[in-house]
């Protein structure tokens, strides 16, 4: 009996041991290393910022990075890397190849989402490759009389970006939520699910903004700030 008392509170030493100095590793940097490890993203201040290439989705599917030296990469990006989705056509197509982003909100209220993104044309037309769809899961209600709940909940396409640099994607475009920004009253100590899916092609994106309504909305700030802490 002695013996297999021993080898237990060894083996709890070990875990004991080995979780805790994982845990740091995991939270000392927001570099590229990142992309391995998946964390919840952290609000702070009433911002939210994720860079859309630090998806917790890891296999990117239809997504392709688009690095530096890519002809498709388009300077500016945050991080030095987008994303750009390959499948469907340049018009439209059915929810295609989730990407899933976790962040948990400590000050409650209503929220406003952006995409960072461009719509690399090619010479089309300029309502095409300019859409993705967003839902949020989680304890929130629509924070636009314009927006139903139902449409947030679900698969909605989000549009906008630029043709010739970055932009910005934030207009919901479906019966229940009719050309209209896309807002969340989210509550204080909650977590949610943002999943962002491809709809048109050659359509790229490149950073995520969710921010309070008492934050000035500031373009520069929100493109220069580090990225929101992530926390396991
Ligand atoms: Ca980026
Ligand atoms: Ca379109």
């Amino acid at each position: 009996m002695k013996l297999i008392a021993l080898i237990f509170v060894c083996i709890v030493g070990v875990t004991g041991c080995t979780s805790p100095s994982s845990d740091s590793t995991n939270t000392t940097s927001h570099s590229q290393a990142d992309k391995t490890v998946p964390g919840i993203y952290t609000e702070s201040d009433g911002l939210l910022l994720m860079d859309a290439e630090h998806t917790e989705t890891t296999d990117l599917d239809l997504w392709e990075r688009v690095l530096p030296g890519d002809s498709r990469y388009l300077a500016g990006s945050t991080n030095d890397e987008h994303l750009e989705f390959t499948g469907n056509n340049i018009g439209s197509g059915d929810p295609n190849a989730p990407l899933v982003y976790t962040f948990r909100i400590s000050k409650g209220g209503t929220y406003q989402l952006f995409i960072r993104a461009r719509k690399r044309l090619e010479g089309a037309r300029k309502d095409l490759c300019n859409d993705c769809y967003v839902k949020i899961a989680g304890d929130f209600t629509s924070g636009n009389p314009k927006a139903a709940l139902s449409a947030l909940l679900t698969d909605t396409k989000l549009y906008g970006g630029d043709a010739d640099g970055w932009g910005w994607a934030g207009s919901l475009d479906s019966e229940e939520a009719d050309h209209t920004p896309a807002k969340y009253i989210f509550k204080a100590g909650e977590t949610y699910t943002l999943t962002i899916s491809g709809r048109s092609q050659r359509f790229n994106i490149d950073r995520i903004v969710l921010f309070h309504s008492d934050i000035t909305r500031d373009w520069d700030h929100f493109i220069n700030s580090p990225e929101s802490q992530r926390v396991q």
